[in-house]
């Protein structure tokens, strides 16, 4: 059965696809099994996540993304991705609406994703949906989500190439999004081109991203203006994206991907088997009642101990 699945999705059809991505998004069990084949059956897409805070303009960029690699005789996955599901249903429809263009477009798959699975959070959901993806032949995939926090980062890590969107008004947001960047930025397009204060905005942060100094390994992200709207500078950013696949490729680069997914489904699988322990609810009561404290719990929960 697993190899049917397999088989029908390299052959392209979206239904088999469609199917298994909403059993990934409710975190089925039965997806476990043929994770091992799913993830080796991939053809090594270029996995791109696109981030930034909401209204920067990352689905008209996506939109205008598609387009443009559609041109090169692309064909493209889309994840947009929500981490806080109830809060951004409207984003996410709009996403839908700014997408729209490319619906009919059979070598184009979009698809909206939360996460409400146990196979382990967001994080899971969105690289075994990449891995589905990836079995049916897009490449890219893109991967589009809201800006927030941890999520955020944990997509960044996911992905091979970043790209943070942002779309500054004024100088003085400049410094605050630097903080951001740095951590997980390959690449920073500073949208809405059209508007007054974007060339600004972007030359002041390459000033800062070159005088970062040497307490960041990674190299500095590449600063670019783009205007999603009309699609300036759209060319120059998927040029630069395919650029970087290369890179992110690199042995060290791809080792540090891997051992930060690792570390998360190990913390996914951990966490997990510690609540589902039956002493749980007894321990959490003692460490509330500070007779145990918070390390020697989670030890003995993961021990299967009480
Ligand atoms: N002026 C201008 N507006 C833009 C540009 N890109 C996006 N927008 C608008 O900004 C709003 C938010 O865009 P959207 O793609 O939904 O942002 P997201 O929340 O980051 O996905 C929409 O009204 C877009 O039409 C741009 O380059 N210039
Ligand atoms: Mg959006």
């Amino acid at each position: 059965m697993t190899h049917g699945l397999i088989e029908e999705l390299a052959s392209g059809a979206r239904r088999p696809l469609a199917r298994l991505l909403t059993r990934i998004e409710n975190g089925d069990p039965s997806i476990r099994p043929i994770l091992p084949e799913l993830f080796a059956s991939g053809h090594g897409a270029h996995v791109v996540g696109i981030t930034g805070p909401p209204g920067s303009g990352k689905s008209t960029l996506v939109n205008a993304l598609i387009g443009e690699w559609r041109r090169r005789g692309k064909r493209v996955g889309i994840l947009a991705v929500d981490p806080s599901s109830p809060y951004t249903r409207g984003a996410i429809l709009g996403d839908r609406i700014r997408m729209m263009e490319h619906a009919a477009d059979r070598d184009v798959f979009m698809r909206s994703m939360a996460a409400r699975g146990e196979l382990g959070g967001l994080a899971a959901t969105t690289w075994i949906g990449a891995a589905a993806l990836d079995a049916a032949g897009y490449d890219p995939i893109l991967i589009e989500t809201v800006g927030a926090g941890q999520s955020e980062v944990e997509i960044a890590r996911l992905a091979e190439t970043t790209v943070v969107v942002e779309a500054p008004e004024m100088g003085d947001e400049v410094q605050a999004i630097k903080a951001g960047l740095l951590e997980v930025a390959d690449i920073v397009a500073v949208n809405k081109g059209d508007r007054p204060g974007a060339d600004r905005a972007a030359r002041q942060l390459r000033a800062m991203m070159s005088t970062a100094g040497g307490r960041v390994e990674r190299s500095p992200p590449k600063i670019m203006v783009t205007t999603a709207t009309s699609g300036e500078g759209v060319t120059d950013l998927a040029d630069a994206i395919e650029a970087h696949r290369a890179a992110a490729r690199e042995p060290l680069a791809a080792r540090d991907r891997a051992a930060s997914q690792v570390r998360r489904a190990l913390a996914d699988l951990a966490g997990g088997r510690a609540v589902a322990n039956p002493a749980w609810d007894e321990t959490i009561q003692r460490v509330a009642e500070r007779q145990l404290d918070p390390l020697t719990a989670a030890e003995r929960l993961l021990d299967g101990v009480g």
